[in-house]
């Protein structure tokens, strides 16, 4: 310790305000605090060796230890104050963000486009006042076959074309027992779509063994072919958003009297004649008909005072030619980088 001398005072206050100006952070600082300021610091040290003076240099020393503990209080705390600015300062520099970056996107997935082509085609009958109904994809024969008019010994339920489940339920053939549902529980006037997978024994480039379809059916007094001839047409033409022809060309169904397949004028070429029409101009899309009496008397509705149409149509046909995609598998892969461009 030194003597109690006012040069060794102004070593002692040049070194420590030195020190205090130059402590790095905020131990540093209240160490030196201790060191000079503490019960056993150096300045409080001097004030105790005051009385060891000669009487006469007690008060000019004393004064000059006081002032410099005043000094080293002020500078501690200026210290400090501007050590938490830095530290405030060196935090917002660290934490800096910089808005402008791209952001990190996470990976979405996109509407499969035929899940996309039925809620487009449910949209359109929407707006035509359809109800829209859902039915077991697992179905008794009775629902499936015979209240459709399609008798124990037709071709189409021959095991070549039905999955048998056991020995009366099959996977449903197409969404009509959805209609015949639909049928017992509402009383005409009714208009409904149907929706949904559909299962059938058959297997190459152009068809599928689970496929989809969308069937409708109008019930009520004054139900006529025309009505269904302006429901299909504004539904293609809303559809395809394209101003195209019908062609109505008479058909067979068991659950429709009469019936007719509809073709579409080519969305490709307009009609002139094209790759994927074969040169007809015109492209097969779908089957209709007036509901057959026999149907309505399965679900007890009476034929002598309603008629019904109804009509049936393949869903990956249309999103094919919606979307100009040439190859059915690719409906079914799941193939990320093409259902990507379905965003
Ligand atoms: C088609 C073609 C013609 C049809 C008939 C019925 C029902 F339940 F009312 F009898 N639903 N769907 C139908 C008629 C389906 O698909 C090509």
């Amino acid at each position: 310790m030194s003597n109690p001398t006012l040069e060794n005072l102004q070593i002692l206050a040049r070194e420590s305000l030195d020190s205090i100006e130059a402590s790095r952070d905020a131990d540093e600082l209240e160490m030196l605090r201790v060191r000079y300021l503490g019960k056993k610091g150096i300045v409080t040290e001097q004030l105790k060796l005051i009385p060891t003076l000669e009487p006469v240099d007690r008060k000019d020393f004393g004064q000059s230890v006081n002032s410099l503990k005043q000094k080293l209080n002020q500078a501690i705390k200026t210290r400090s104050e501007s050590l938490a600015r830095d530290a405030i300062e060196s935090q917002l520099v660290s934490e800096e963000l910089d808005v402008t970056l791209p952001g990190r996107y996470g990976t979405a997935g996109s509407v499969h486009p035929i899940t996309r082509t039925i809620t487009r085609m449910q949209e359109i009958f929407d707006g035509l006042g359809f109800d829209v109904a859902e039915g077991p994809e697992i179905e008794d024969e009775f629902y499936n076959f015979d209240a459709l008019n399609i008798p124990a010994e037709h071709p189409a339920r021959a095991m070549h074309d039905t999955f048998y489940v056991d020995d009366s339920r099959v996977l449903r053939t197409h969404t009509s027992p959805v209609q015949i549902r639909y049928m017992e529980d509402h009383t005409p006037p009714l208009q409904v779509v149907a929706p949904g997978r559909v299962y059938r024994c058959d297997s190459d480039i152009t068809h599928t063994p689970m496929f989809h379809q969308i069937e409708g059916l109008s019930v009520g007094e004054g139900v006529t072919f025309g009505h269904l001839k302006g429901v299909l047409t504004h539904f293609l033409q809303a559809f395809f958003e394209a101003d195209l022809k019908l062609q109505f060309r008479p058909s067979y169904f068991p659950f429709t009297e009469p019936s007719a397949e509809v073709d579409i004028s080519c969305v490709f070429c307009g009609g002139n004649g094209c790759r994927v029409c074969k040169q007809t101009g015109w492209i097969e899309i779908l089957g209709c008909g007036m509901v057959h009496p026999a149907v309505f008397k399965h679900v007890k509705i009476d034929s002598e005072k309603y008629t019904g149409y109804a009509f049936g149509l393949g869903v990956e046909r249309l999103a094919m030619l919606r979307y100009g995609i040439d190859d059915l598998r690719m409906l079914f892969e799941n193939d990320v980088s093409f259902l990507a461009q379905f965003h």
